[in-house]
């Protein structure tokens, strides 16, 4: 699989995402520091909200083959001013979580990704498994096995242990 790094607001859904590319059942666990899994790296939100901190993220990429930046599709405001990928010299994809909630704008959210400059946009929900199998298929490299054999696998509503509302 190629390494992904996930940038995003906090409560975005980047911790949640990697469990569910994972297959793993979904819990709660504030991100307090930047975590190398074996394919993902999940950083803290506060790194994307906060400048100096952001340039952390700059030097994280260099050890990812692509960065996703996450915008939930209930988010008011986009963090990635126009053009900002432009400062990243790994591919930078942009990634629509939350797309199951009943307030979700997913086009919204599309838009200021591409207009942050990310070429390729997927749609997930780490709950319902929406776009999970499209985001491993453009992860996956030659011999990986998922932990799905067909996306009507993957796309099944995953089993939800806490939440941040818990
Ligand atoms: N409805 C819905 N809720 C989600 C989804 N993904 C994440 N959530 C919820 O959103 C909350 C925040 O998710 P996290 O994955 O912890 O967010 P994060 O981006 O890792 O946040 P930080 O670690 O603070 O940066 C949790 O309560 C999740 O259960 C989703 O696809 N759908
Ligand atoms: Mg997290």
């Amino acid at each position: 699989m190629k390494k992904i790094m996930l940038v995003g607001r906090s409560e975005c859904g980047k911790t949640t995402l990697r469990q569910a590319l994972k297959g793993d059942t979904i819990h709660y666990h504030k991100t307090q520091y930047i975590n190398h899994f074996d394919v993902v790296i999940d950083t803290p939100g506060e790194y994307a909200e906060n400048g100096p901190l952001g340039r952390a993220l700059a030097l994280y990429s260099y050890e990812a083959d692509v960065v996703a930046l996450l915008i939930s599709a209930t988010e008011p405001y986009s963090l990635f001013p126009p053009c900002s990928t432009a400062i990243c010299c790994r591919p930078v994809i942009g990634v629509v979580t939350q797309i199951d909630e009943p307030e979700a704008d997913p086009r919204r959210a599309e838009n200021w990704l591409r207009l942050a400059g990310c070429k390729e946009v997927f749609h997930v929900s780490a709950y319902t498994g929406e776009g999970i199998w499209q985001l491993l298929e453009y992860l996956r490299e030659p011999g990986d096995v998922l932990p799905w054999d067909s996306e009507a696998e993957a796309d099944k509503p995953r089993k939800v242990l806490s939440t941040k509302r818990d």
